[in-house]
């Protein structure tokens, strides 16, 4: 069978069947190579060599690109990954595969001692997982998994039986870590706001004394360019802060760096969202959940939106001000439907506006601001374009009417993607390809773009 009949039987009635001489057809051929190649079994690595286990929020990605592929493979990917997840509801950033050498990834298994060290934060025992966590795109993926073949998932129960994990993991979200008790879930590190190295973090880094260069190894340079990657010091930092997390057993307070993070919050929101679209095909109202999910949007608003500048900016929980930096997380909120209509307008004003330039001199949107000082075309999340965080704004910018923005961000990913052999992330300016090629949630999102529907997204709910 070749993959354009494939497709049709896969997703009977929604597959845009391409005709095999399509440059279509080829990138999504090679897509689909890509998440087959990553594919472990149970799961999907972000990538073979730079990062061989599997991450929280690459999962979330990844499978609402499986589910184009196989909808049985994409509820797998969630399934393991929720397996991980601590008594205490939180979704590990990162769950070990036993059989890699502890040497491939730096923190290693033996680092976080998840099964010691987070016994009272109720890790699991039997799988070896770090003790922080990433992004919750989850809920938002489960949905739009359950939607590419319902029959399947009510078949196997699939969201009856995420749906009290899912619940659990925001409950640990808006309760655990309200660290700042305003409404919204803080950081606690900068790898659990997955865009590691971004300037937003350096003052509140600042105060954390470096853990020593010699008292650990890194295997990403092993991988990639020093001048790409984050520096010493700032590793010495984030692993200071995991090292302390860790011997205080995991347990939530006030620690030397919480941040509320407007991207992270976004999601959690549109996961939200989700979640009560997940309540309601399981026969509940989720009328508390949408209602929940509007409060927490007005909370952010009130919190992180800085009218003057056009986007949201990071909070300090600590000091307690806003953190002056533009980073992309502060334009991700535009994916989230109620957002006040002047809001919108500005987000998609300043997106396109002289600090990330987008549809102008950059086609997938930077992740910091071009003309900011700490700007770097190549070094991680300080300038370079990554396709996750586009996906996220083309969803936005849909859904507010924007669609001949929408579609020439659509084409962006599709070119950028294909040109640099899904690289994890792009020169913002040249497309050229950073990083590691045959990067998961860069083929992902591909062919999610690639096969979804381009009319517009109701309330964030696109199929
Ligand atoms: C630390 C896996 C992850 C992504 C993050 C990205 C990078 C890890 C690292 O890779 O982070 O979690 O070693 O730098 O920043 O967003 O989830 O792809």
């Amino acid at each position: 069978m070749n993959r354009t009949a494939e497709l049709d039987v896969r997703l009977p009635g929604r597959a845009i069947a391409y005709d095999p001489a399509t440059p279509a057809h080829s990138l999504h051929v090679r897509a689909a190579d890509v998440l087959e190649a990553n594919w472990t079994g149970a799961s999907t690595v972000p990538s073979r060599g730079l990062y061989p286990h599997q991450w929280s929020w690459d999962s979330a990605f990844i499978a609402i690109g499986l589910r184009h592929l196989s909808p049985l493979r994409a509820q797998t990917e969630l399934e393991t990954l929720l397996d991980a997840q601590w008594g205490d509801g939180r979704i590990p950033h990162i769950v070990f595969n036993p059989s890699v050498p502890l040497d491939a990834y730096f923190p290693s298994p033996d680092f976080w001692r998840s099964s010691t060290a987070g016994r009272a934060a109720g890790a699991p025992r039997t799988v070896q997982t770090s003790g922080i966590v990433q992004p919750p795109v989850h809920a938002l993926a489960a949905w739009l998994v359950h939607r590419a073949d319902p029959g399947l998932s009510r078949g196997r129960g699939f969201l009856a039986r995420i749906y009290p994990k899912l619940a659990a993991w925001h409950r640990y979200l808006l309760h655990r870590r309200d660290l700042g008790g305003g409404g919204l879930a803080s950081v606690v590190h900068p790898w659990e706001q997955g865009m590691d190295n971004s300037p937003c973090w350096d003052a509140p880094l600042r105060r954390i004394v470096p853990a020593s260069a010699r008292s650990f190894r890194r295997a990403d340079l092993d991988h990639g360019a020093a001048e790409d990657r984050p520096t010493d010091l700032d590793y010495g930092r984030y692993v200071r802060l995991a090292t302390d997390y860790r011997d205080r057993g995991y347990a939530d307070g006030p620690g030397a760096f919480a941040v509320e993070d407007p991207a992270f919050n976004a999601l959690l929101i549109a996961s939200e969202h989700a979640l009560a679209r997940i309540a309601r095909e399981l026969g509940a109202t989720g009328t508390a959940r949408h209602a929940r999910a509007e409060r927490l949007t007005a909370t952010l608003v009130e919190r992180l939106w800085e009218p003057t500048e056009g986007m949201f900016f990071c909070r300090d929980v600590r000091g307690g001000e806003l953190i002056p930096e533009r980073s992309v997380s502060g334009l991700i909120p535009l994916l989230l439907p109620g957002l006040p209509r002047d809001v919108a307008a500005a987000l998609v004003r300043t997106a396109g506006g002289p600090h990330f330039s987008l549809g102008d001199t950059t086609r997938l949107v930077p992740s910091y601001d071009l003309l900011g000082e700490a700007f770097d075309p190549h070094r991680y999340w300080r300038g370079p374009a990554w396709f996750n965080t586009s996906w996220l704004l083309e969803r936005g910018l849909r859904m507010y009417g924007e669609r001949e923005r929408a579609d020439a961000l659509r084409t962006a990913v599709l070119d950028l993607a294909g040109a640099s052999d899904f690289a994890e992330y792009v020169d913002p300016y040249t497309g050229e390809a950073c990083g590691v090629t045959g990067f998961g949630w860069t083929a992902a999102l591909t062919l999610d773009l690639l096969h979804s529907d381009t009319s517009a997204i109701k309330g964030g709910d696109r199929g």
